[in-house]
């Protein structure tokens, strides 16, 4: 074991000159070429000639390996990794039964346009070299069909050039935006398969992703105009990059036509919260300054909002939207049929097919400055409460970061968009796109990957419904030392779910103090701590009391600092923030309605 630069690497033994070069040397050494730096993995006999090239042929570097203990946790390390520091990781996945586990991960990573190289692995394709019962089980016909409605791009590739193509391909198609997963399954005969001397790699550099594609100058000018001569423009800030030049154009721009701006807490962050132009706090569903702002708006500049019609029709209900939009996202060339994440349809008065972040410096510098001066937002405190809540978290952890840099990588359902401020592009990371529990952990660790050498302290907090469906992702934080820290507001429920069948119960005229049964998580007590322990993690808790909140996660957040991954048991009182506005506000007015 070395702990090579940052993070620890398990060292292969020294391997004898070898004169004979295999199939899965050239795949290997063609990730060299893309410059994957990591592939996180369970392994597999269908990829077990991968597996030995990585390590012997490459020496288990660029890339290296991270073993994971479940398929759905290396999908969402990458996932987290991809997010943070938008640079595309590997995964590799063990014939079609790792797929399957994986699959929930990787339609997270999709509805979160999120690039991610996955390879598969299956056969042998040739039946005649398979061994009995193993390699037939484990051998699927169209074996990307299992997530071809939610990848970009598959593939099988029948030698290895067609291999190289497939790879470059993939790599080129994830990282074109709108970005997202693609899968290369390698059968294992042609991993296995003597090649003789290595075929000549491409040059890498011919086959990058294209040019990010600009809006005409007329088209601009339009958008500019409207803009410039609105009564109340808003923008709707959404899937940004994580660019500190491009959260400064946000901001001039916002500035000068003196718009209102909301923000999405399924986004990362993509202005600062505290500007006083930020109209509301993030929010999943439109908390009233949010709809009022909205409302009162005669321009809309939706910049990638993930569901733009649906946040239209929450300010004017079935009536026509009566603001004009200007609808600058590349998302709908992702958009087919099996998915609907691709939301309601939404009106276009202007439509630039482009990434907002590549227009905004052209639509600051066309827009012509608005002098209107907007009414600051009252801030509205959320309830403040003596309970073990997740306000109380929210308070403790603002309290203790105060000045620290920090990014949060998951926020709880229960989670208010007013409890904390976001100031920088890497203050927060959004949600898991796909709304698949358990992702949590693993994008936490695979942030903390990306973030190591930024000194930024990688912060996730989770509920516990997340928390144990993803937990094993902390096994492979603790190997690889990747310090971060998860925070768990642990209610003991599927409270989100308790919710909604209050609503029902409500509906039928039937006895709501039922809604616990098949959501509480007691008797047994689960010990997450313990859980994290074992991991090879640091934990505290079970805090049940507010006056060891504090105490516990300073201790924490030193721990993390001083190289630990790190847990905190936050015994929460089961209920939402009345006041709510984030994620749990959607699913409190889901659940109410
Ligand atoms: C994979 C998956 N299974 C089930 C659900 C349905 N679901 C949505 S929220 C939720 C509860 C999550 O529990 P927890 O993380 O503890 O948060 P809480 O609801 O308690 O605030 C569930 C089960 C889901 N979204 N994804
Ligand atoms: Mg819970």
């Amino acid at each position: 074991m070395s702990v090579a630069g940052d993070i620890r690497r398990d060292l292969p033994a020294a391997v004898p000159e070898q004169k004979d070069v295999w199939g899965s040397d050239a795949v290997a050494a063609m990730l060299r070429a893309l410059d994957v730096p990591y592939v996180a993995l369970n392994p597999g006999a269908s990829f077990r000639g991968l597996h030995d090239s990585l390590v012997n042929y490459l020496g288990n570097e660029r890339p290296q390996m991270l073993l994971c203990l479940h398929e759905e946790a290396a999908v969402a390390i990458a996932h987290g990794y991809a997010k943070a520091c938008g640079r595309m990781m590997g995964v590799v996945l063990h014939s079609n039964v790792g797929l399957m586990h994986a699959t929930m991960a990787i339609f997270n990573a999709w509805c979160d346009r999120v690039p991610m190289l996955i390879l598969g692995a299956t056969g042998p394709w040739d039946a005649a070299r398979r061994r009995p019962w193993i390699d037939w089980i484990h051998t699927s016909a169209d074996q990307g069909a299992l997530v071809r409605d939610y990848t970009k791009w598959d593939n099988q590739p029948g030698s290895v050039a067609a291999a190289y193509e497939a790879l470059l391909r993939g790599a080129q198609i994830a990282d074109t935006a709108p970005r997202g997963p693609v899968y290369v399954n390698l059968d294992a005969a042609l991993q296995e398969a003597k090649i003789g001397p290595l075929p000549t790699l491409p040059d890498v550099s011919r086959y990058r992703s294209a040019e990010a594609v600009l809006p005409s100058d007329e088209v601009v000018q339009t958008a500019a105009r409207l803009l410039s001569t609105a009564k109340n423009p808003v923008i709707l800030a959404g899937r940004m990059r994580r660019s500190e030049a491009a959260w400064k154009d946000r901001v001039a721009l916002a500035e000068k036509l003196q718009a209102r701006v909301l923000t999405d807490i399924k986004a990362g962050a993509a202005f600062p919260t505290d500007h006083a132009l930020h109209a509301a706090p993030p929010a999943t569903f439109l908390e009233e300054w949010g709809r009022k702002a909205l409302r009162e708006a005669d321009v809309v500049l939706s910049l990638d909002w993930i569901d733009t019609a649906g946040t239209l029709k929450q300010a004017w209900g079935d009536a026509p939207v009566s603001a004009k939009v200007i609808l600058v996202s590349p998302d709908a060339h992702s958009h087919r049929g099996w998915s609907m994440d691709y939301q309601g349809l939404p009106p276009a008065d202007v439509y630039m097919m482009c990434e907002p972040d590549i227009v905004l410096p052209l639509l600051l510098n066309a827009v012509r400055p608005r002098t209107a001066i907007v009414q600051a937002r009252i801030e509205e405190e959320p309830e403040t409460t003596d309970a073990l809540s997740i306000r109380a978290i929210a308070d403790a952890f603002n309290e203790i970061t105060a000045g620290m840099e920090v990014c949060v990588t998951h926020l709880p359902l229960g989670w208010n968009g007013a409890y904390r401020h976001f100031r920088h592009p890497l203050d927060y990371l959004g949600a898991n796109g796909g709304g698949g529990v358990g992702a949590g952990p693993g994008m936490t660790v695979g942030a903390a990957l990306a973030l190591k050498a930024s000194g930024r302290l990688v912060v996730g907090i989770v509920g516990d419904g997340d928390f144990l469906m993803g937990v094993t992702a902390l096994w492979t934080a603790a190997h690889y030392r990747i310090p971060c820290l998860l925070l768990v507001a642990n209610n003991r429920s599927f409270y989100n779910d308790e919710m909604h069948q209050e609503r029902v119960a409500r509906e039928r005229g039937r006895p709501m103090e039922n809604k616990w049964i098949g959501q509480r998580i007691d008797e047994p007590d689960i010990d997450l701590a313990m859980m994290a322990r074992a991991q090879g993690a640091e934990a505290f808790g079970p805090i049940r009391d507010l006056k060891d909140l504090r105490s516990a996660i300073e201790k924490a957040v030193q721990a993390v600092k001083n190289g630990a991954v790190c847990v905190v048991d936050v015994r929460v009182v089961p209920g939402y923030d009345s006041n709510m506005s984030g994620n749990a506000g959607g699913a409190a007015a889901a659940a109410r309605r």
